[in-house]
């Protein structure tokens, strides 16, 4: 008979009860071949070795300089296998319109938690062109899996301002659905987002259905657990996912320095036997041309990939913290001109892209977005806390029931004092009066 080539155990899940411990001494059975994916083989395309691809380019891939002029080549910090097309004018405007969009949606949510209609924003002031790169290259069937740092890429794939700033007005939920948009759920609890990731990406192969996973983190998040194991199983899996690193040189108070000893966070792509590639997160244009690659080379099957956008947090890590305690005014001040609205603003004009009727149309969509969110936010949440309970289980558990009714007594005590709070001062007020 002839011999049957084992599925992958990413492509067949062992059916039901085939995981129970062999018996002591039975020897393990031996580990399928992965039959069905072809070898990674990116390489041979770009005509360098297998480690010249895998390994990082030397420098970081930049191609505006901070003034907003082309760079010649041999200032690009490319490497043969690392060359990388300018993207499309039509591509490059629109990017323009979703930073400057971006930009006013993180000032307008400062402002708005200032006013106190919001309860925390995470600025991604100063990092909003790997914002807008990360929202641009992915296609409509493609998913995106951010962090709470990333709402303006959140925005840019769609989702309405109002839905996007619902997790951080205090709302339970997480205000969209993150089907309808394939955007997952900005994740708090650092890394979480990249297993998901992972799993999304692994049903879509197993599934054949070419979908591009781009997963979120910072810097910080590069030294957690499920990062390490996110990225081993997407590689051995050779699973469709770019992993997003937008190093912003700080996690809260750490400093990049005190945080990895690695000669950079794309050289960690290496170690799991997948492409690392340094951007300039402050150049729109090398951002755009670097993910439109990697997402290319997903689809092709030559995933998963690492990019590092090399960037600065110009503000507190939210409006809670006070970021003079750590770091010195004089280092902000350092990458003020690297601004990358400024910086694409600069480039896009020289190349005759951009000129007064443009910027005053990209302006009123701008605030346009800012008046939506400021009238979405003045009208007061009416949260329901009985929804609590609601989609935690398709059905409650007995300690559920238990809590809600509770709640439900809590609920209506808290209104009967508050009622009869009502009348003593309504019945004092009265008194005043007479
Ligand atoms: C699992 C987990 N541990 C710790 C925290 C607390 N925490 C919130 S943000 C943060 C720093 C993250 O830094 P980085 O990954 O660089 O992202 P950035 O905030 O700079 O965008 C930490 C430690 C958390 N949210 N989740
Ligand atoms: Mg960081």
């Amino acid at each position: 008979m002839p011999h049957e080539p084992q599925p992958h155990p990413a492509d067949a899940p062992s059916p039901e009860g085939t995981e129970t411990a062999a018996p002591e001494g039975a020897s393990a059975p031996a580990a399928p071949e992965n039959t069905e994916a072809p070898e990674p083989q990116a390489w041979k395309q770009f005509g360098i070795t297998a480690e010249d691809y895998l390994l990082p380019a030397r420098g970081q891939i930049r191609m505006i300089s901070p003034e907003g002029r082309l760079l010649p080549e041999n200032e690009q910090g490319t490497e043969p296998g690392h060359e990388y097309p300018i993207p499309a004018d039509e591509h490059l405007l629109a990017a323009y319109e979703a930073l400057v969009v971006g930009r006013r949606v993180n000032d307008q949510n400062s402002a708005l938690v200032r006013q106190g209609r919001m309860a925390v924003y995470p600025s991604s002031h100063g990092q909003e062109a790997c914002q807008v790169a990360a929202a641009l290259c992915l296609g409509e069937n493609d998913w995106m899996f951010p962090t709470y740092r990333d709402s303006v890429a959140v925005m840019t794939r769609k989702v309405t301002p109002l839905e996007t700033m619902t997790l951080f007005r205090g709302d339970w939920h997480g205000g969209y659905d993150p089907q309808q948009y394939k955007v997952g759920i900005q994740s708090t609890p650092l890394t979480t987002q990249l297993l998901h990731a992972v799993g999304v990406a692994h049903a879509a192969k197993l599934k054949g259905e070419g979908t591009v996973v781009l997963a979120m983190c910072g810097d910080g998040a590069t030294s957690e657990g499920d990062f390490h194991e996110a990225l081993n199983f997407a590689a051995v899996y050779r699973l469709p996912v770019i992993f997003f690193v937008q190093n912003n040189q700080y996690a809260i108070s750490v400093p990049l320095k005190a945080q990895t000893a690695a000669p950079s966070l794309a050289h960690k792509a290496v170690g799991y036997g997948m492409a690392g590639e340094r951007v300039d997160g402050n150049d729109l244009v090398a951002l755009l041309a670097v993910l439109e690659r990697a997402v290319s080379l997903c689809r092709a099957g030559q995933g998963p990939l690492l990019v590092e956008a090399q960037t600065y947090r110009m503000q507190a890590h939210t409006n809670a913290d006070d970021a003079t305690r750590y770091r010195e005014d004089s280092e902000v001040q350092e990458w003020a001109p690297k601004d990358p609205v400024l910086r694409a603003r600069a480039y896009l004009t020289e190349r005759g892209l951009l000129d007064a009727a443009a910027e005053a149309r990209i302006k009123d969509a701008a605030e346009k977005t800012a008046a939506e969110l400021r009238e979405g936010m003045n009208a007061d949440l009416e949260p329901n806390p009985e929804e609590l309970f609601d989609f935690v289980y398709s059905q409650k558990t007995p300690q559920m029931r238990e809590q809600q009714e509770m709640l439900r007594e809590e609920l209506s005590r808290e209104q009967h004092a508050s009622e009869q709070a009502g009348t003593v001062a309504g019945g004092a007020e009265h008194g005043t009066e007479a």
